[in-house]
């Protein structure tokens, strides 16, 4: 209860904060989007989400705090591409709780119009698993913000059971190969199994893959062989402070 209420307050307080992942093109090794995540920082401590968005789900405050992540990562794709020229787009996890709000597509437009970037400037990310389990309360959304350029990427994909009949008439752009399977690759024949699966799926259906979760060279290479091209993972950067992005940001051709 105590934590519940510091947490509540850290919004007002701004105590939130966002770190980034870049996702990398390998070919150029090259910044070409990146997932935001959120972190706490109370007092001295800096609170990962996994002490305190378990919490927030239980709470309802999952909805506040990823209504603060949309208007940040706004934010700060307008203050980047205003320094460096920043045209990609950060990825904002968007929990299942949130397509619950009627209002919710009207709400993410004004977040992003906030900062006056262009709508792609901001992705959405939402789980597998969420999706299919909340596929009527879901699809409508995701149709609406598919028109006003807000993309979407299915995350953890490939541990969800899709219905794939269903998957072709989703407004989607991007599929995200769950880290379970490349962290067996080069290990278990099953994963590449399963990856290379997702990669023809991605490119029968017109979207982009990109493996999460990429820790070693080895899964770098067969992601790189299999076809997957964009790749996100602790062998090119944890998620790392905003200031930190910058260097990626600066890269020149
Ligand atoms: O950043 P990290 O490495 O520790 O995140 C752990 C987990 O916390 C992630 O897998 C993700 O599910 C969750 N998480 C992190 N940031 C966010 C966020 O901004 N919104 C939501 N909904 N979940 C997040
Ligand atoms: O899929 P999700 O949005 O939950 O992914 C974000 C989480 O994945 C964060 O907790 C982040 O720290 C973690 N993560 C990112 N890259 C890697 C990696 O290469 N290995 C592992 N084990 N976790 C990673
Ligand atoms: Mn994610
Ligand atoms: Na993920």
């Amino acid at each position: 209860l105590e934590l519940e209420s510091a947490l509540h307050k850290a919004i007002e307080r701004n105590e939130l904060v966002l770190h980034y992942q870049p996702k990398i093109d390998v070919r150029s090794a090259r910044m070409v989007g990146a997932e935001a995540l959120m972190r706490w920082q109370r007092g001295n401590t800096l609170v990962p989400p996994g002490d305190f968005i378990p919490l927030a789900e239980e709470t309802g405050l999952i909805v506040p705090l990823s209504e603060w992540a949309l208007r940040e990562a706004a934010r700060q794709a307008k203050a980047w591409s205003v320094s460096f020229g920043f045209c990609d787009s950060i990825a904002v996890n968007l929990p299942n709780r949130l397509f619950e709000r009627s209002d919710l597509v009207e709400h993410i437009h004004q977040s992003v119009s906030t900062y006056g970037v262009p709508h792609r400037s901001i992705q959405l990310e939402i789980t597998e698993t969420g999706l299919m389990k909340d596929l009527q309360n879901v699809i409508p959304s995701l149709h609406r913000l598919n028109e006003i350029g807000v993309e979407i990427s299915i995350d953890d994909f490939g541990t969800g059971y899709s219905s794939l009949a269903y998957l072709t008439t989703l407004p989607i752009s991007e599929l995200k190969i769950d880290r379970s399977f490349v962290r067996e690759l080069g290990i278990t024949p099953q994963s590449s199994a399963v990856v290379t699966a997702i990669i023809a799926l991605a490119r029968s259906l017109g979207l982009r893959v990109v493996a999460e979760g990429v820790e070693n060279l080895r899964q770098m290479e067969v992601l790189h062989r299999l076809g997957c091209g964009v790749m996100q993972g602790f062998l090119f950067s944890r998620p790392i402070p905003p200031d930190d992005i910058e260097k990626w940001l600066q890269q020149t051709v």
